[in-house]
């Protein structure tokens, strides 16, 4: 029998990729996105146009998280049999200054969808998966896993903490068939464009076109555990085939420093880059001609940083025989070789070409 899946926040990264593949095992999708993004030239609708918004299967409903009344009539009406809840503030420097929305959002929006199938009766009919993070992890020093101390770092990592325990409180209250997904972080092509691995392949291919002015960054020191978001789309959707709810880690095992996705970028169009200076006064420079090509900006620094994430994600191996398949720098590559092909009107044609 048809499937039918319900997924917030699809006009975002993992929701594309999700709906994709969702559709392409022969689901109904139904997506949530807001008003504002449903609308050119927001990148959200370029996302979906990319989605090829005509797909028979696919539905979309414009519409808030926040809003309680809305998101249980959505679900009453819809009658799914998965929600995959992405939709979220999702840029921790972001929830630093705006964290009672991030709060409503992140928390509360999940409340919202746990409380609706509650309220509808549908305990035993819907499978949830809800967007933790590993940014719940924070200080918690690396390798993390379920197992590992909570310890986050921002007002985004609080309030996903708080809509994890939410959902596991409502597994074990109410017997809703819920699962954490405690990603570590994951970028591709659609990634949105202020987060640093996109703003570095950005960056780097405008300079391979002629850029002049050197890039500018915060904490090069940062060590992420970066994945590709087509392989953690599908381990979203093995947990909610696995047999009892439970929470998974998923990650790639590979971390590395932000100062090194900057160095491998470069290296891709064959720069090298030397580091000059300290501090706020350091400088990455073309080893060949001098030039300047990475600056720090004070500003991009966050009041707090989570220094260390380092997935293992041996759980998700074993109990759903989950692995990426995408290594590190075929991510870079990847996502270089499809900002060189970005149409001059900012359209993403990626999904189409996958
Ligand atoms: P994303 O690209 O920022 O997508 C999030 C989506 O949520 C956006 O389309 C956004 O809509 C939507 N949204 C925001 N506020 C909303 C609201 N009030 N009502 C309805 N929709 C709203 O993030 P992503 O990278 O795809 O991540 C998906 C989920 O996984 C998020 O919950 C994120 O926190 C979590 N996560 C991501 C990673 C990662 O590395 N990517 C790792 C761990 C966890 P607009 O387009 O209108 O802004
Ligand atoms: O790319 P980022 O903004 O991602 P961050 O903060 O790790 O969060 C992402 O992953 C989380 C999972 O661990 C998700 F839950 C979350 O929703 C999001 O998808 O920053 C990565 C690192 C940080 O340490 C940041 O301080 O890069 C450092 N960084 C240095 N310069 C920068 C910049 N980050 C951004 N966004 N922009 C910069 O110029």
């Amino acid at each position: 029998m048809t499937k039918t899946a319900f997924i917030t926040g699809i006009a975002g990264q993992d929701g594309a990729y999700l709906a994709r593949f969702l559709l392409g095992k022969g689901y109904n999708v139904h997506g949530l996105i807001r008003w504002d993004s449903a609308h050119e030239p927001y990148e959200g609708k370029s996302r979906i146009n990319a989605l090829r918004l005509d797909h028979k299967n696919l539905t979309l409903h414009l519409g808030d998280i926040t809003d309680a009344n809305a998101v249980t009539s959505l679900i009453k009406k819809i009658e799914p049999d998965e929600i995959y809840n992405l939709a979220a503030l999702s840029q921790v420097h972001v929830s630093f200054q705006t964290p009672a929305s991030t709060l409503d959002i992140n928390t509360n929006g999940t409340l919202n969808i746990l409380e609706a199938v509650r309220i509808l009766g549908m305990e035993k009919s819907v499978r949830i998966y809800q967007a933790s993070s590993s940014e719940m992890f924070g200080s918690t020093p690396p390798p993390q896993n379920e197992a590992s101390p909570m310890m986050p770092c921002s007002p985004y990592g609080v309030a996903k903490l708080a809509a994890y325990h939410l959902a596991r409180t409502y597994r074990e209250a109410y017997g809703l068939f819920v699962c954490n997904g405690i990603l570590f972080n994951h970028e591709s092509p659609l990634r949105g464009e202020d987060f640093v691995t996109r703003k570095i392949a950005r960056a780097v291919v405008e300079f391979e076109q002629g850029r002049t002015e050197p890039m500018k960054l915060g904490n090069l020191d940062a060590i992420r555990d970066w994945g590709f978001a087509g392989d953690f789309v599908e381990g979203m959707w093995l947990m909610l085939r696995h047999k009892v709810a439970d929470d998974f880690v998923l990650s790639s095992g590979d971390a590395h420093s932000v100062r090194t996705f900057v160095e491998r970028a470069f290296a891709y169009i064959g720069v090298e880059i030397e580091w000059e200076g300290e501090g706020v006064e350091e400088q990455g420079i073309d080893a060949n001609t001098g030039r300047v090509m990475v600056d720090i900006d004070e500003a991009l620094f966050r009041p707090l940083e989570v220094n260390h994430l380092l997935g293992d994600a041996s759980k998700a191996a074993k109990t759903l025989g989950w692995a990426p398949e995408t290594d590190f720098e075929a991510l870079i590559g990847m996502m270089i070789n499809e900002e060189r092909q970005l149409p001059k009107d900012g359209s993403n044609t990626w999904l189409k070409a996958g």
